[in-house]
């Protein structure tokens, strides 16, 4: 073997020991997927911390799915699909229904990946001690704790009297029932407010438009109305817009889209409450990386907090970096 090609080979090994070609480096590292929720602004951000933290591990990005619509006929056949590939050892999920979930993903489980829910949970969420425990972790926000966050806001901006309405998105959906929950809990802390309803819409923006506008012709003297999530408070906002009531009829936003944010500097919107999708993503992976590295101590619920956004903080970098930076 001459010199040059020994040389050659050296300095070859070298390069390659410092730079690593994708196909070498991902030997002996976990393949972790991301399979969101629907597709929408919330999950794109989510799938943003997903990605960076796979890129700092060194780990292959895998292309997520974004289901078309919410539900489980739209969600499990990508995560039929996943499991089939027979290469994963950790899937990171926003399962959209907490009991109808459950099967697909021991399914996943059965196969022998390993699964983290974002956002959303299965069962109660208590991944020690309640219904279902297979998950390794649950990070997510306090969606309870959100739901009063809308309700005190409401009852600040409203003087604490008048109707108030939610625009709600599907019962079973973790998230968006315990919201409701929590702005049903607070509201009743305010004897003078009263809540004349709670609509479904599915997930989706048209029906959430088309029943805020009814609502605001069945009850004309409306003082409030809560979003839960991207869709309700594009509903909520755009009806209230469209019936020229913005100021009159207060909207308290749930997710900090541009469409939030553009309805809260035009005055259609009070307060906007951002998650923090992108932590919740890089988290995740997080878990899935120390769980493979052997870390037993993986806490089972992390919740992630909020920035509370309105008119006097919205161009405050430091609460600004919250608004969804995605169309
Ligand atoms: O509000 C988020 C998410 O937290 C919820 O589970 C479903 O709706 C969103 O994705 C926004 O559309």
């Amino acid at each position: 073997m001459s010199k040059r090609f020994i040389s050659l080979l050296i300095v070859s090994l070298v390069i390659l020991s410092i730079f690593p070609s994708t196909a070498m480096s991902q030997e002996g590292k976990p393949k972790i997927a991301f399979l969101p929720g629907i597709e929408d602004p919330f999950y794109r951000v989510m799938e943003i911390g997903v990605t960076q933290a796979l890129e700092d591990f060194g780990l292959e990005v895998i292309p997520a799915q974004f289901p078309p619509q919410w539900g489980v006929t739209h969600q499990t056949p990508i995560l039929d699909a996943m499991v089939a590939r027979g290469d994963l050892n950790y899937l990171i999920i926003a399962p959209v229904d907490k009991e109808q979930m459950i099967a697909p993903l021991q399914s996943a489980i059965d196969a022998g990946i390993k699964v983290i829910t974002v956002d959303t949970f299965l069962g109660d969420g208590d991944y020690v001690n309640g219904p279902v425990t297979f998950p390794l972790s649950y990070i997510g926000s306090d969606n309870v704790e959100g739901g009063r966050i809308a309700a005190r806001a409401l009852a600040d901006v409203t003087g604490g009297a008048g109707k108030v309405y939610v625009q709600n998105t599907t019962v079973g959906t973790s998230t968006t029932e315990q919201r409701g929950q929590g702005f049903t809990e607070g509201i009743a802390e305010y004897p003078d407010m009263e809540l004349v309803g709670m609509d479904y819409n599915g997930d989706d923006a048209n029906t959430a438009v088309e029943q805020t506008a009814a609502k605001l012709q069945v009850v004309p003297d409306l003082a409030g109305i809560f979003g839960v999530n991207v869709f309700s408070a594009y509903g909520a906002g755009n009806a209230v817009k469209s019936a020229g009531l913005e100021g009159t009829v207060q909207v308290i936003a749930f997710d900090a889209t541009q469409d939030a944010i553009q309805n809260l500097r035009d005055g259609i919107v009070t307060l906007v409450i951002a998650q923090k999708p992108s932590d919740m993503g890089y988290m995740a992976v997080e878990f899935a990386m120390a769980d493979w590295r052997g870390v037993t101590s993986i806490p089972k619920h992390v919740t992630t907090g909020y920035a509370v956004i309105d008119a006097s903080n919205v161009d405050d970098p430091e609460v600004a970096r919250f608004i969804y930076q995605v169309p």
